[in-house]
């Protein structure tokens, strides 16, 4: 019996659900470099090329074992550049009995992979996607009945049933969470160790040319391309990470710093979303490391919380809750992204930190993607959908299902409150408090009016004005509307106006 297994550009995974019952000498994968793919959003051309490559990398370490692939890459001439077209090419040559294929990590390729059976004339198993601690079926029995879905509540939940960070049945240490101590900011004097860099091989290389001639009116650059593209480069700069950096992951975790892109952060997550590293293995590494006092347990606990927790929640969160879920604008949302999301060309210092190392790097840590980009799109009240297309495509980690529910969610509180018990908006205060950009500012983080005013300061107190109705009922925001009710009628007026007059023309600033 010959099975076609096609597997997708983010199940680069040799115990992948769908290639375990792999028969060699009759069966054949299928992997697709498609069009559709690569601009349904118009990816990062170093997201592209990453994929790309480890997916060529990927087929030839399958070859290596004597498994025959059909490799069908971008520039092949019969080509029809979806992932439906190039399924039923491959069935109509190859005749197989069935197909098997692994559930997608986005919904729109879930709905079409439903009619796939029908165009393609054969019968299309879908297989679980088992890469995750917590299966589907296990997340929604969790939720079952729950009122309120909170990530603490489920992340203690993963640890008792796994035993990672337990001891005779109590977490390591007495505390589940070490959250309070992973708020510091950097000292005025600190060392960022140097990270690995992957040198690119002959395959990269093709393909960061091909990307290069076919992808150039996308955001970000190719320049400097440094990603791991196979599971032992991509172990290799996880070990890196373990030896060098957790030591002060936890510590300084929600910390930025000007023209530090990277800081303590492990920098995996794309190595991890296209399923070269699995979390089983990061997550026991790391519990390993704070066993040998190699690292402390608030920057062990932390990661792992990031990893077992909120990555296992929200992906737990889409799946119960797509395709609603993308539509909902609880905030009522509506003013357009600001072209300087695309430039990075702003004196708002911070802003402009992370777009231009988001457009150089297909990266930007949590703090940045929450607190900045996040926060002002949140205050400035920019359509969901709008910048959960930016969110999606411009970096090198971004799936639908681990970047809508982050997006909209957790930054936007498009979802009324799933992800967090309150919208995460914040003054430049916070942004002051956890890093250095306001010293590099035109603008004045200490004032909230005036044309040197901080236009995080004015946006804020606006968004809150603007919300006050929705939001002043949830008792986490009752300090602040208690703050509010205190502050003087004039002042409020001028907040407002000011920020009217910015949010008239955003890129003026
Ligand atoms: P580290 O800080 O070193 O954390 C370790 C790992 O924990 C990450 O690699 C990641 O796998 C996991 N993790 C941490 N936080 C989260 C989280 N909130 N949700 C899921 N996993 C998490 N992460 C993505 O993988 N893809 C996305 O598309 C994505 N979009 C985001 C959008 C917004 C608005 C926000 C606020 C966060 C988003 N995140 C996303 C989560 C997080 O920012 C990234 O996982 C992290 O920055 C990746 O860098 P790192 O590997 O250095 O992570
Ligand atoms: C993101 C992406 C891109 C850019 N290109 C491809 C591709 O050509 N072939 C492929 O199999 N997968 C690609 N991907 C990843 C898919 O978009 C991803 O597998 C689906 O969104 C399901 O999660
Ligand atoms: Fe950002 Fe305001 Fe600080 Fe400038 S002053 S870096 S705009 S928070």
């Amino acid at each position: 019996m010959s099975v076609l297994r096609f597997v997708l550009g983010d199940q680069l995974t040799h115990s992948l659900s769908s290639l375990k019952s792999l028969d060699k000498d009759n069966d054949t994968v299928l992997m697709v470099e498609v069009q559709e793919e690569a601009t349904y959003v118009k990816h990062h051309p170093k997201k592209i090329a990453f994929l790309f490559s480890a997916m060529r990398h990927f087929a030839e370490e399958l070859e290596e074992k004597g498994v025959t692939v059909r490799y069908i890459r971008l520039t092949d001439k019969d080509n029809t550049h979806s992932f439906r077209g190039e399924l039923c090419r491959a069935v109509d040559e190859l005749q197989p009995e069935r197909v098997e294929v692994c559930e997608p990590g986005e919904y729109r390729v879930l709905e079409d992979m439903g009619g796939w059976e029908e165009a393609c004339g054969v019968p299309v198993s879908i297989l679980p996607d088992d890469r995750f601690y917590c299966s589907l079926e296990e997340f929604a029995d969790w939720a079952e009945g729950r009122k309120l879905l909170r990530m603490e509540h489920f992340y203690r939940q993963m640890r008792k049933n796994t035993g990672v960070l337990m001891e005779g049945g109590k977490p390591v240490g007495g505390k589940w969470n070490y959250d309070k101590q992973n708020r510091k900011s950097l000292p005025k004097q600190f060392q960022v160790p140097p990270r690995m860099e992957c040198e690119p091989d002959a395959i990269t290389q093709e393909v960061l040319d091909l990307v290069a001639e076919r992808f150039e009116s996308h955001f970000g650059t190719l320049d400097h391309f440094w990603f791991a593209t196979t599971r032992d480069d991509a172990l290799a700069c996880f070990e890196d990470f373990i030896t060098r950096c957790l030591n002060s992951f936890g510590d300084y975790q929600d910390a930025m710093a000007q023209d530090q892109p990277f800081l303590y952060h492990s920098l995996i997550s794309m190595y991890l979303n296209a399923g070269l590293l699995t979390p089983h293995e990061l997550v026991e590494r790391a519990e390993e490391a704070h066993q040998a006092g190699q690292a402390p347990l608030n920057a062990v606990e932390g990661f792992i919380r990031q990893i077992m927790g909120w990555r296992e929640y929200v992906r737990g969160i889409y799946w119960l809750k797509m395709p609603d879920y993308a539509e909902t604008n609880t905030l009522e949302a509506s003013r357009p992204l600001p072209e300087f999301y695309w430039t990075g060309e702003t004196r708002m210092n911070c802003l402009s930190q992370a777009i231009k190392q988001t457009h150089d790097e297909a990266y930007a840590h949590h703090i940045q993607r929450l607190m900045v980009t996040g926060n002002f799109a949140l205050v400035a009240g920019v359509t969901p959908k709008e910048v959960c297309e930016w969110y999606l495509l411009v970096y090198a980690d971004a799936f639908e299902w681990v970047e809508l529910p982050n997006t909209h969610g957790m930054a936007l509180y498009a979802d009324g409150g799933f992800l967090g018990s309150k919208p995460y908006a914040a003054s430049g205060k916070y942004i002051d408090r956890m890093s250095n950009y306001c010293s590099h500012c035109t603008y004045d983080v200490k004032e909230s009016t005036g044309e040197k005013a901080c236009p995080f300061n004015y946006l804020y107190w606006k968004f809150l004005m603007e919300n006050q109705e929705r939001l002043q009922g949830n008792q986490r925001m009752s300090l602040i509307y208690s703050q509010m009710a205190r502050m003087s009628e004039d002042k409020l007026k001028t907040m407002a106006e000011q920020a009217e007059a910015f949010l008239a023309d955003p890129d003026a600033y």
